[in-house]
């Protein structure tokens, strides 16, 4: 056996505890194998390895998986470079229509009357007026082909155009130095983005896809576009925008996704 491979049994879960204590953390487990690339699944034996923890009942399990999960988001934080570009594609490559993505099936969706829609502004904000749709098309547009990950292990290449996250916070006057945006939807789905990646160049509140209004299904009027996120980052059917300091988490986060979340 090479040196460099760990012998079998190593990964032989500790006696005394079954296996049911990772099946009930299935958000954080998934987490935790996307993010080390395991090729099998993550196992009590390989968590003991990696945290050097005693794992010997579900409470220590669950503990264990929460504080690895935790310094797991500090590291990719304090690793995200705001200058680095997510890859982009040739037009030849934009799926038509995009691939639906929900926490329900495409025909629950309820589309949203564009002209009564508005978006809210609140918290570390000078200019906190709502916003039409039509005031948010008036604003100057950019554009972005990359790759949308969803957690769930596929993706697709999308076009979407919008107004720049970071120069829709400086006409309303955020204050940049807050630590989080966070989002409230039409749907009872909200989400929450560090202020590094609301500020990254690629960070957009998106209007169209494709070059025509994003459909209802994609986030119609308005949704989030983060390319150095995974897909659960990127609320659609936005009504809610708010900069603020206390951690704002969001339906994935609360069900033990990894906030930060970067691919
Ligand atoms: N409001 C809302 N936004 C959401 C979701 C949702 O259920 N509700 N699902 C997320 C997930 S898991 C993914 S992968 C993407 C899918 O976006 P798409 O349908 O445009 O591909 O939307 C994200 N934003
Ligand atoms: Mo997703």
């Amino acid at each position: 056996m090479s040196s460099r491979t760990p012998s079998r049994s190593l990964f032989r879960p500790p006696s005394g505890v079954d296996q049911s204590a990772l099946a009930e953390n299935k958000g954080i487990v998934r987490s935790i194998e996307r993010r080390l690339f395991l090729r099998q699944g993550l196992s009590l034996g390989a968590l003991t390895l990696l945290t050097g923890c005693d794992i010997s009942n579900k409470e220590s399990v669950q503990a264990v998986l929460k504080e690895f999960s935790s310094w797991n988001d500090r590291v990719q934080a304090w690793l995200f470079d705001p200058a680095k570009l997510a890859p982009t594609f040739p037009e030849s490559q934009v799926l038509k229509p995009p691939r639906f993505n929900a926490f329900y099936s495409i025909d629950e969706v309820k589309p949203i009357d564009a002209a009564s829609w508005k978006l809210e502004i609140a918290g570390l904000v000078k200019d906190k007026r709502p916003w039409t749709l039509d005031r948010i098309n008036a604003l100057p547009k950019v554009t972005q082909i990359t790759r949308h990950v969803c957690v769930e292990g596929w993706d697709y290449i999308g076009k979407w155009s919008g107004v720049s996250l970071r120069r829709f916070l400086e006409i309303i006057e955020a204050d940049l130095t807050a630590k989080y945006v966070a989002f409230e939807c039409a749907d009872d789905y909200s989400g929450s983005i560090d202020m590094a990646s609301a500020l990254h160049p690629q960070t957009q509140l998106t209007t169209d896809y494709a070059d025509e209004p994003i459909g209802n299904a994609y986030g119609f009027p308005l949704r989030l576009r983060v390319a150095t996120k995974l897909g659960f980052k990127m609320p659609k059917w936005i009504t809610s925008l708010e900069v603020t300091n206390q951690y704002p988490g969001g339906y994935w986060e609360d069900r033990d996704y990894n906030w930060f979340s970067g691919i």
